[in-house]
């Protein structure tokens, strides 16, 4: 039975990802990667600094920077990303997931986030929606990002459920196999995290109510 949801944050309750890629794009524009949809649909829910890695890799430029240089370059991107989401506000749920949160919270399911953005506490308060989680995990303390599925073992032992009890909400490939490698049931959502093969998937956020995915569950 399930009695609990572990939440990615960025593409499946707010639109963040969309911050994230103009962030990121001005990064490789920067260090002179051609910015393309693959390589933004790639580093979808990867930690900033695997992000980074990627960007660099995909123009052949790691081995142009320094570990420092390396740091102080996604030290920009974060602040010039910090700067878009002081414009988050309630409104910038996703379609539906401000009433599924409702729904899930009246059902008595337990919450909590499985974010790799340090900018998660930040993002659920401009979004006004962090009393709906029981936990969030600190990203800090993860010793590997997603795909490792060590973000959403955490995330469930905030909730004190084993992974049989937990769906996972993701719209990136790499959160989809994380959830899946954590042995929770994965509920994907959008053609990048249908690339992982996830248990349940939607096309959109608005679709996702707590019947549609007892129905995708028989
Ligand atoms: P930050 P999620 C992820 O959040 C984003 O999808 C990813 O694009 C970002 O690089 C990562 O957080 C780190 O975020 O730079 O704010 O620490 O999808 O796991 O909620
Ligand atoms: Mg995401």
């Amino acid at each position: 039975d399930i009695k609990g949801m572990t939440f990615d944050l960025d593409g499946v309750i707010t639109d963040t990802a969309s911050f994230h890629e103009k962030a990121w794009h001005q990064t490789a524009n920067e260090v002179g990667t051609v910015w393309t949809q693959a390589l933004a649909d790639q580093l979808k829910g990867l930690s900033r600094m695997d992000s980074l890695a990627l960007i660099l890799k995909a123009g052949h430029h790691e081995d142009d920077y320094t570990q420092a240089e390396k740091v102080s370059l996604a030290e920009k991107k974060n602040r010039y990303y910090q700067q878009l989401i002081t414009k988050l506000t309630a409104d910038d749920l996703l379609p539906g997931i401000g009433a599924f949160l409702n729904e899930l919270r009246s059902a008595g399911y337990r919450m909590s986030i499985a974010s790799a953005s340090k900018n998660a506490v930040t993002i659920l308060k401009q979004l006004q929606i962090t009393d709906y989680f029981q936990g969030i995990v600190d990203p800090a303390s993860l010793s590997a990002g997603k795909p490792d599925p060590e973000i959403f073992i955490k995330a469930g032992e905030l909730l004190a459920l084993p992974p049989m009890a937990l769906i996972g909400l993701e719209d990136a490939a790499a959160g989809v196999q994380s959830i899946k490698a954590a042995g929770q049931t994965a509920l994907g959502i959008g053609l990048a995290a249908k690339k992982a093969e996830p248990d349940l998937y939607f096309d959109r956020t608005q679709d996702i109510t707590l019947a549609a995915i007892h129905d995708k569950m028989n």
